[in-house]
């Protein structure tokens, strides 16, 4: 299905939208015409708070490496899952969610037909190949109500999307750089994770996928 998403000024090309769920989408290449504003966004965050590896609280290391931005970011340790207004490796509040982050959360989920997402949570993922995603959901946020917006960069990525128990059988959905896909409503608590990144060398990222994952958290 191909949709014009945005009035004739905000959008350089219609993105192809697929269905993915009854409130689930992918929208292929709706980041393209803002690569470069997002790139730098995640380059300012990260010299505040750069990629860290992540230990789950059984004591796995997590192989993707995370950073985050705005008034909550997720954090990992012994002790479990949870946001903090605060990134535990600096002692200081997360580097301000960049405007491109909003702007692209905010129209892509209103192409979903999620109008009026404001998030205020953006976690920054890596992942070099052979790095993944265990099937999760995500559930620390307080309510539920607003969606999950998730930009793909660099390398492909085959994205798993399943039910709502951990053994639903899960669709592979292939995700491209400048794909942006938008879950919520009745799909919000979908499993969803990623199988281990293919090598290979992206023209402008290199041997990496990074992923920016936008929410409403607090
Ligand atoms: O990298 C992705 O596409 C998904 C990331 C994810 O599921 C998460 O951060 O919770």
């Amino acid at each position: 299905m191909t949709l014009d998403l945005f009035g004739e000024e905000d959008l350089q090309q219609p993105a192809r939208i697929e269905r993915i769920g009854a409130q689930a989408y992918v929208l292929r290449g709706f980041a393209l015409p803002w690569i470069e504003a997002l790139l730098s966004a995640v380059e300012a965050v990260l010299q505040q708070s750069p990629f860290r590896h992540m230990q789950t609280p059984g004591g796995f290391t997590m192989s993707a490496r995370l950073s985050s931005c705005g008034d909550l970011g997720w954090t990992s340790d012994g002790h479990g899952y949870r946001y903090s207004p605060v990134d535990p490796v600096s002692a200081t509040p997360w580097p301000h969610m960049p405007e491109a982050f909003f702007n692209i959360a905010a129209g892509a989920a209103n192409a979903a037909g999620f109008a009026g997402f404001v998030p205020d949570a953006g976690l920054i993922n890596t992942y070099s190949p052979g790095a993944k995603m265990s099937l999760h959901q995500d559930k620390n946020e307080r309510r539920y109500d607003a969606p999950i917006v998730s930009i793909s960069l660099g390398l492909p990525a085959v994205f798993q999307f399943g039910g709502f128990q951990r053994s639903d059988p899960a669709q592979r959905i292939s995700l491209f750089h400048g794909d942006v896909m938008v879950w919520g409503g009745v799909d919000r608590l979908r499993f969803h994770g990623v199988l281990p990144i293919k090598p290979g060398n992206h023209p402008e990222l290199g041997e990496q996928r990074i992923n920016i994952t936008l929410r409403k958290a607090g």
